[in-house]
């Protein structure tokens, strides 16, 4: 199938439409899914789909260092090609105009927009000016990340996130970029899952840059969410029209046991995936639990740090995926128990929607603050192939119906929750796990750069279509 507008309408066949794995989606006639102000989308990131990684003056990223690492990304893959989405980015966009999609979550690569000495590279803004200005041409709602983890290189060889300078280094990005693209972003989130960036990045070392030390993951953690604290006011003065965010990770920790001890490994599990961000950012301080079960991983915290990072923020957006059971583990808090006989994705990851709902609820409740929500990415990795033309990934179906029903629970139990983006538009680039994994509603044939609309794809057209008709 090519990827053009009529693409779609072909997709949509009768024949496909009459299947019951790809039934239409009828959420009740009181679902928050029908009205018009929720936001339905897609989401990518810089790194993983564009490539071009010496083009037009871009910088090396600590992804193309660390991807470059033998043994670091499953098959050796890099991101240096990716989707080749710098040069098909028409098409591209074409593409998710054609399926509906509301609106479309990007990130931007710090090191093709900014040069060593913090300059503007020209060429590099103008591809996101030209993205963003085609995207809201078409109509598409814009929500354009800073920080999806391509951090500059020459900023991870003076520490990266271990040095403090790299969040007044962010600030000065954030200043640059909402000065250039103001009036095409809808939202801006400054930091795409700091979690990761720290605990992957810099504590286990299983993201770029390769680091593994726990104090190493504690101190970047702060530096990280400085650098969202300083860089809120400025986008603020610069783009006053804009939602500013930022986007966490969140994760559902279930208790192996009825016994007290697995109960709280649950509870600290939560708090080391969730309040360990969200605490700071909208209570202003650092759940001590955490530096109680763990001694000596305390960041350096500079008086006024918790006032900038606690920063009023517009939204916020929750990026899940899936549940880790738990059971306690001494000393060490908890470990992991998986579950048997539970469905499961091309990740390992635990297919758990009821964890969306908990985990959204319990927010509302812990924090009388909580900000409008966006759930700026969910969706699953799967084996998919194309078989005569066709990608049939009714799991990916199945997998969006559910979750979006746990977050018209969450709406319906009173969480202010405003949209929803899946993860992803296309097959791309997965860290560590190269391009095995393919988390698409749209499958990216590498050798050829084809895009093929999956079904699931050619589902999501359908609803949101029939949502339009409504609406
Ligand atoms: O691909 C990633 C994305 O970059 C960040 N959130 C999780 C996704 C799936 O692992």
């Amino acid at each position: 199938m090519a990827n053009d507008a009529s693409a779609v309408s072909d997709a949509l066949s009768p024949a496909v439409s009459n299947n019951s794995l790809v039934d239409p989606f009828t959420p009740p006639a009181d679902s928050a899914l029908w009205r018009k102000n929720f936001l339905l989308g897609a989401a990518t990131a810089s790194y993983q789909i564009e490539g071009a990684v010496n083009e037009d003056g871009r910088l090396p990223s600590i992804w193309d260092t660390f991807s470059a690492t033998p043994g670091k990304v499953l098959a050796g893959d890099t991101g240096a090609i990716a989707c080749d989405h710098y040069h098909r980015w028409e098409a591209d966009v074409e593409l998710l105009v054609s399926l509906g999609l509301e609106g479309y979550r990007l990130s931007i690569a710090w090191p093709r927009v900014m040069d060593a000495a913090g300059a503007p590279n020209r060429k590099g803004l103008d591809f996101y000016r030209r993205l963003l200005n085609r995207l809201k041409e078409k109509g598409v709602t814009t929500f354009v990340t800073l920080y999806h983890w391509d951090l500059p290189q020459h900023l991870e060889d003076r520490g990266g996130w271990l040095n403090r300078d790299t969040a007044y280094r962010f600030a000065d990005y954030a200043d640059l970029m909402s000065r250039e693209l103001a009036g095409t972003v809808d939202a801006w989130a400054t930091l795409n899952e700091p979690w990761c960036s720290a605990y992957l990045g810099y504590g286990n070392g299983h993201h770029a840059p390769g680091l593994a030390n726990d104090r190493f993951a504690t101190q970047a953690m702060h530096h990280l969410l400085l650098a969202h604290g300083l860089a809120i006011p400025v986008l603020h003065a610069n783009d006053p029209v804009s939602q500013k965010g930022i986007v966490a990770n969140v994760g559902r920790g279930t208790a192996n046991s009825d016994s007290a001890a697995d109960q709280r490994a649950a509870h600290l599990f939560e708090v080391q995936h969730n309040a360990w961000i969200l605490d700071p950012l909208l209570k202003g301080a650092y759940p001590q639990e955490l530096f109680e079960l763990w001694p000596g991983t305390e960041p350096l915290v500079l008086d006024g740090d918790m006032r900038i990072i606690s920063a009023p923020l517009d939204f916020l957006g929750v990026n899940y995926y899936f549940r880790t059971n738990v059971a306690s583990d001494g000393a060490h808090g908890f470990r992991d128990v998986p579950l048997e006989g539970v469905e499961r994705t091309q990740m390992g990851w635990e297919v758990y929607p009821d964890g969306l709902r908990d985990l959204l609820t319990g927010f509302n409740n812990t924090y009388q603050n909580l900000p409008p929500v966006y759930i700026t990415e969910n969706g699953m990795a799967s084996d998919d192939q194309v078989i005569d033309g066709r990608v049939d990934d009714t799991q990916r179906i199945s997998f969006l119906k559910r979750h979006l029903a746990a977050v018209d629970q969450a709406i319906k139990a009173g969480v202010d929750i405003r949209g929803y983006f899946l993860w992803s538009l296309m097959d791309n680039f997965e860290w560590a796990f190269g391009y095995e994994r393919r988390f698409g509603v749209v499958h990216v044939d590498y050798s050829t750069q084809k895009r093929t609309i999956k079904r699931s794809a050619e589902w999501v057209a359908k609803f949101l279509k029939e949502r339009k008709a409504r609406v």
